[in-house]
C-alpha cells in the first residue's frame, strides 16, 4: 500500500506537540475534529504489545472541549444527552452519547462537570459545538459555547501509575476511575482525569497552560525512561479488543444507542427533558433491527477504509465490518460489525471478500478480552 502525506494546513490543525511527536517518529496521522491525531509510530503491533506492557504518552489533543458555561449550562448538557446527569458530582466524568430527535448518535463524548454552571464535553470526531448551539439559540438558553485552549496528553499503560507518581505523587494514583481533580506542576495546576482511550489504565491530562504541558510532556519523557516510555496512539487493536467503540468507524447518525449496545448509559425511566427520548421510547419497545457486534475472520490481514459487507451462505447480506484488524491475542483478525436481525447472534457464520479472496468468520460478544 502507497502511503500518501497530510498536507498540513490552518484548517487540519497541528497540536502543540506536533513537532515533539515528529520528532520521536509519528510514521501516520489521521484528522480528528479537524485536528491531527497520530494513528502510528511504526508498527501497529509492536506499539500493542509495548502498550499492555509499559507506558506510553499520546497527543490526544484532537480530543477537543466544547466547554458549555452559564446559567443553563446543566439544563443544556442534559438535553444533548439520553444518560441521566441530575445526580452528577463536581469531578466525575461520564461517558454520555449524544443523540438527536429522532435518536441517532450524534457523538459519544466523555462530559466532565467542572461545576454546576460549567462542563466540558470531550468530543469525539464530530462537531458537537455546532450542535450544542444550534440548540442553545433554539432554546433561547443563557449559556456561552466555545472551544477552550485544552490539549489532551494522555498516559497510558500499566506502568502509567508508577510514571505520574513520581511526578505528581500518589494522589493522582488514589483518584477513582473517571474521577479527576487539580495537580501541580512546576507551579502550575493541570486538570488531571483517571481515564483514556485504552483499558490498560492511565490518565488524561487536560493542559490548559502551553507552555507547562509542553514541559510537562518533556518531564514525563525523562522520568519514564525507566519505565520505558514511548510516544503512542490510540491502538486500532487494544481498543477493538476492549470494544472502546469510535465514533464514524463503528457508529453514526444512522445508528442508535441501543443498536451500538449502550443501553447502560440510556435512562428512559428518569423525569429528566433531552432530545430524541420519544424515539428512543419507541426503539425500546418495538426493538432492534441491527445490533453491534464483535466478530473473528480467519484471515491474518485486513485494512478497513470503508465497510465490508458480511454476507451468508445464500450470498444474503447479513451484515457490515466497519473496524478490524490483526489481533496477536487471537491470532485472527477481530473486528467490530453491525450484524441484521435476525443474524447478531454469537456463533452466527458469515463469508467476507478481501481483495478478492472469499474468508470465514463467526460473530462474537463484545468486549473481546
Ligand atoms: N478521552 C477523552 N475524550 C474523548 C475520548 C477519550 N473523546 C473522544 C472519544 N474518546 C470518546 N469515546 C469514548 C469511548 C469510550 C470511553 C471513553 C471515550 C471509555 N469507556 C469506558 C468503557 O467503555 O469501559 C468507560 C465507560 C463508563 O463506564 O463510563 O472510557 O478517551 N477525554
Amino acid at each position: 500500500m502507497k502511503n500518501y502525506y497530510v498536507a498540513k494546513s490552518r484548517r487540519v490543525r497541528s497540536t502543540p506537540y506536533t513537532s515533539r511527536i515528529e520528532n520521536q517518529g509519528v510514521t501516520a496521522y489521521s484528522v480528528y475534529n479537524h485536528m491531527l491525531l497520530p494513528a502510528a509510530f511504526g508498527s501497529l503491533e509492536d506499539s500493542y504489545h509495548h502498550l499492555k506492557e509499559h507506558v506510553q504518552i499520546w497527543d490526544v489533543a484532537g480530543e477537543r472541549q466544547v466547554e458549555i458555561i452559564g446559567k443553563d449550562a446543566a439544563k443544556l448538557v442534559q438535553l444533548m444527552t439520553c444518560r441521566d446527569l441530575s445526580k452528577s458530582k463536581i469531578g466525575r466524568c461520564y461517558y454520555c452519547p449524544i443523540i438527536d430527535d429522532k435518536a441517532g448518535l450524534i457523538n459519544d463524548p466523555v462530559v466532565l462537570k467542572l461545576r454546576e454552571d460549567r462542563w466540558w464535553i470531550s468530543v469525539a470526531d464530530s462537531d458537537v459545538i455546532l450542535f450544542a448551539k444550534g440548540l442553545a439559540i433554539g432554546k433561547n438558553f443563557d449559556v456561552k459555547i466555545f472551544e477552550p485552549n485544552v490539549d489532551i496528553l494522555a498516559v497510558q499503560g500499566p506502568k502509567s501509575f508508577r510514571l505520574m507518581e513520581k511526578i505528581f505523587g500518589t494522589k493522582t494514583t488514589e483518584m477513582k476511575f473517571f474521577g479527576f481533580d487539580y495537580f501541580e506542576f512546576e507551579g502550575v495546576k493541570h486538570l488531571i482525569a483517571k481515564s483514556g482511550w485504552s483499558k490498560q489504565g492511565g490518565f488524561e491530562i487536560y493542559v490548559e497552560n502551553t507552555k507547562s504541558g509542553l514541559a510537562l510532556y518533556d518531564k514525563l519523557f525523562e522520568l519514564g525512561k525507566e519505565f520505558n516510555v514511548k510516544p503512542g496512539c490510540p491502538n486500532l487493536i487494544e481498543r477493538i479488543e476492549s470494544a472502546l467503540l469510535s465514533y464514524g468507524n463503528d457508529m453514526d447518525n444512522n445508528d442508535n444507542p441501543f443498536e451500538c449496545g449502550l443501553d447502560k448509559f440510556v435512562h428512559l425511566d428518569s423525569n429528566i427533558n433531552f432530545l430524541g427520548k420519544e424515539k428512543l421510547k419507541e426503539v425500546r419497545k418495538k426493538g432492534i433491527n441491527k445490533k453491534l457486534m464483535g466478530v473473528i475472520i480467519d484471515t491474518n490481514e485486513i485494512s478497513v477504509s470503508k465497510s465490508i459487507n458480511l454476507t451468508n451462505d445464500e450470498n444474503l447480506i447479513i451484515g457490515e465490518l466497519r473496524s478490524g484488524g490483526y489481533s496477536p491475542h487471537f491470532k485472527k483478525v477481530i473486528g467490530i460489525a453491525m450484524l441484521n436481525k435476525p443474524y447478531y447472534e454469537v456463533s452466527q457464520k458469515f463469508k467476507i471478500s478481501i481483495n478478492d479472496e472469499v474468508f470465514e468468520g463467526k460473530v462474537c460478544d463484545l468486549p473481546f478480552i
